[in-house]
C-alpha cells in the first residue's frame, strides 16, 4: 500500500529542469546520470549509500525551491566531508535569486548557474574538464579568491534548439517516475515555452527570467516531443508546466491555431492540463484547445478583494477572474484555482468577503482555505511589507520572508486555522490509504465526488462559526479568546470525530 502511494504520489515529481540538462550534456556526448533525491525520498545517507559520489569529476545540484535550500546546503558539506573532489555546481531557482549570499554561505561549492542552464553548463562542464577558467562564462557566478564573478546569464531565445528532455528509466529510475495524476492516470510534464509578462508582486518568476516575456517552443517541435512520447510509452496525458500557456497576443493566438491544427493533422489523440492568467481565458482558444483534449486550466485567482489584486499587481479584476471561471465551466474544462486566503496587509473585514467570494466560486480546494502567502527571497512584495511595517527579517536568508499582520483579527484567526489545518492532517493520511487501496477508479472517482462535496461544506462551517467567534470578541481581552479557542477547538474536535466516521464508514463499504 505504501509503495503504491509513494509511486502515485511521487510520481508527480517528474523534474524537467534536471531532465533538459542532462538531455543537453548528454547530447555534447557527456556520460551523465540523474540522481532524483527528491523522488527517492533520499537524504544523504541514502544518497551515498546508493551512489558512488567519489566517481564523478562534476556534480550539479538542482536546488529548484528556496524550501530545498538547508538540505542542498546539508548535503554538499555531506560530499565535502566524504573527500569528494568534484566540481560543485549549483543551480535552480533560488541560486539563480540568492547567489552572492548562497556562495558566502556553502564553503564547498565551486560555481553557480545562474537562469536557464542548458547553455551554461555544458560551457561550464568543459572548461572544468579541460582545467581552463571560468571567467569568460556568461551566467556563472563564483567566488575569485573570496570575491564574487559574476557573468550575468541570457535568455534562450531559440528554445527548439534544445534537445527534448530525457524520459528514459535508465535516467530517471523507474517507470514510475512518469507521473501520476489522483485517479492512477500516468502523465508527462512538458513545457510549451519559458516565461510570463506578468509582474505579480510575489512571484519568483519576474526575477528570474529577463527579459520577462514568454518564449514559445514552436508548436511544430512540442507537437513532435508530444508524437513521439505518444509513440514510445503509450501515455496520452500531459501536464504543461509554463506560468503562461499562452498569453492573447498576435504571436499567442497564432501559437494556438498552429498547435491545434497540428495536433488534428496527425490524429494525436491527447488529453492536457495548462496554466493561465484569467485575464486571457476567452471561449475562442478554449473551445480550439478543448477539441484537442483539453481537461483542465490552473488559474491564478489569488484573492477576491481588489485592493489585494492591486497590492499583488496581479493586473486582473475580480469580474475577471469570474469570467474566466464562467468561461471554463461553460465549455467544460475543470477550473483549478489557486487561492491566497490569508494576507498580512488585510482587514478582517477584507478576510470576511475573501471567504465568501471564495466560496460562491464552487471551485473548491481544501488548499485554499487555508493558504497564506509565502513571501520567498527578494520579491517585491517584501517592499510592500516593509511599506506597511509588517516585515519580520529571519535570523537566516534562506528563510521566507515573516510577516505580522496589519488586523490583530486576521492575526488570531490565521494562528487559530493554522492549528485547525494541524487537527485535520491525520485525516489526509485516511484518504491516501483510500486513494491507494482503490483499484477500481470508478469506486474512487464516486469516492471523491463526494468527498469533495462534504470536504467543501464541512470548512465552510469551520470557517463561518470562526469568523462569527472572532467578530464578537474583544480582542485585547486575552480571557476572552482563550475562552472563545476552548470552545472553537471543541467544536473542531467533534468535527474531526465526525470526519474520521464519514471516511472510516466509506472505507468499509466501498472499499
Ligand atoms: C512543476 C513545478 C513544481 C513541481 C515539480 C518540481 C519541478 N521542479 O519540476 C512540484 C509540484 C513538485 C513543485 C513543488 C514546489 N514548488 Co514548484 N514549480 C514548478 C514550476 C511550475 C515548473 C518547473 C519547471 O518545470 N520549470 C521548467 C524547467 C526547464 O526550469 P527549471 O526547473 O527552473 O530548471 C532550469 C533552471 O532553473 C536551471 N537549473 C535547475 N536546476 C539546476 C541545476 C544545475 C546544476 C544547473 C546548472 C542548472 C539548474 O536549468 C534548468 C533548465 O533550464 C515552477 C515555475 C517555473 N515555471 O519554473 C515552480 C517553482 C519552481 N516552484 C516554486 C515553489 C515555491 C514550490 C514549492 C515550495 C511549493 C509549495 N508551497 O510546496 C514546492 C517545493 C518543492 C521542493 N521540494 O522544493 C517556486 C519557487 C520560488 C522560489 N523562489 O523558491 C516556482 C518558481 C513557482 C513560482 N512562480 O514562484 N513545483
Ligand atoms: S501570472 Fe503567474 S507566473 Fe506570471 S508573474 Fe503572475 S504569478 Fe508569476
Amino acid at each position: 500500500m505504501k509503495d503504491k502511494y509513494f509511486k502515485k504520489e511521487l510520481g508527480n515529481k517528474e523534474f524537467l529542469g534536471i531532465q533538459y540538462l542532462a538531455a543537453m550534456l548528454d547530447s555534447k556526448g557527456f556520460d551523465c546520470d540523474i540522481v532524483n533525491a527528491h523522488y527517492m525520498q533520499w537524504d544523504e545517507n541514502a544518497i551515498s549509500r546508493n551512489v558512488d559520489v567519489n566517481s564523478y569529476k562534476f556534480i550539479g545540484i538542482s536546488c529548484v525551491s528556496q524550501r530545498c535550500y538547508p538540505f542542498t546546503k546539508k548535503l554538499v558539506k555531506f560530499l565535502r566531508e566524504r573527500g569528494c573532489t568534484a566540481h560543485i555546481c549549483l543551480g535552480g531557482f533560488y541560486p539563480s535569486l540568492a547567489y552572492e549570499k548562497i556562495l558566502y554561505d556553502i564553503e564547498g561549492i565551486d560555481s553557480l548557474i545562474l537562469g536557464e542552464g542548458e547553455e551554461s553548463i555544458v560551457s561550464l562542464v568543459e572548461k572544468v574538464f579541460n582545467g581552463e577558467s571560468m571567467d569568460q562564462l556568461s551566467g556563472i557566478a563564483y567566488l575569485n579568491q573570496g570575491l564574487l564573478s559574476l557573468n550575468p546569464p541570457n535568455r534562450i531565445m531559440n528554445l527548439d534548439k534544445l534537445p527534448f528532455p530525457v524520459r528514459n528509466i535508465e535516467y530517471l529510475g523507474n517507470i514510475s517516475s512518469i507521473g501520476t495524476d489522483k485517479v492512477g492516470k500516468r502523465f508527462f510534464r512538458m513545457l510549451a515555452g519559458r516565461g510570463c509578462y506578468g509582474k505579480c508582486s510575489f512571484c519568483s518568476i519576474i526575477r528570474f527570467y529577463a527579459p520577462k516575456y514568454k518564449i514559445y517552443r514552436s508548436p511544430q517541435n512540442v507537437v513532435g516531443e508530444i508524437e513521439q512520447l505518444v509513440n514510445k510509452y503509450g501515455i496520452n496525458d500531459f501536464l504543461f508546466n509554463d506560468e503562461i500557456f499562452y498569453e492573447i497576443s498576435k504571436k499567442g493566438q497564432m501559437w494556438i491555431q498552429q498547435f491545434v491544427e497540428l495536433i488534428k493533422q496527425k490524429e494525436i489523440k491527447i488529453s492536457f492540463a495548462i496554466e493561465m492568467r484569467a485575464n486571457d481565458i476567452r471561449h475562442e482558444e478554449i473551445s480550439l484547445l478543448k477539441s484537442v483534449g483539453l481537461k483542465r486550466v490552473s488559474l491564478g485567482v489569488e484573492s477576491g478583494i481588489q485592493r489585494v489584486l492591486d497590492e499583488m499587481n496581479k493586473g486582473c479584476t475580480i469580474q475577471q477572474n469570474r469570467d474566466a471561471i464562467d468561461i471554463l465551466k461553460q465549455s467544460g474544462i475543470t477550473p483549478l484555482i489557486s487561492f491566497i486566503a490569508i494576507i498580512p496587509t488585510m482587514s478582517f473585514k477584507e478576510l470576511k468577503d475573501n471567504y465568501k467570494f471564495l466560496f460562491s466560486l464552487n471551485c473548491f480546494i481544501e488548499e485554499n482555505v487555508y493558504n497564506k502567502l509565502n513571501i520567498y527571497s527578494n520579491c517585491e512584495y517584501k517592499n510592500i511589507l516593509e511599506k506597511w511595517n509588517l516585515l519580520i527579517e529571519g535570523s537566516s536568508f534562506y528563510e521566507r520572508h515573516g510577516y505580522n499582520f496589519y488586523d490583530p483579527k486576521v492575526e488570531l484567526f490565521s494562528s487559530i486555522i493554522e492549528d485547525v489545518r494541524v487537527v485535520f492532517s491525520v485525516h489526509k493520511k485516511k484518504l491516501v490509504a483510500i486513494d491507494s487501496k482503490a483499484d477500481n477508479s470508478e469506486i474512487l472517482n464516486e469516492f471523491q465526488g463526494e468527498w469533495i462535496k462534504f470536504n467543501e461544506q464541512l470548512w465552510m462551517n469551520i470557517i463561518n462559526v470562526l469568523i462569527e467567534a472572532i467578530d464578537n470578541i474583544d480582542i485585547n481581552n486575552i480571557e476572552e479568546i482563550e475562552l472563545m479557542k476552548k470552545i472553537y477547538f471543541k467544536f473542531i474536535n467533534a468535527q474531526s470525530d465526525f470526519l474520521h466516521n464519514y471516511i472510516d464508514s466509506f472505507n468499509k463499504l466501498k472499499m
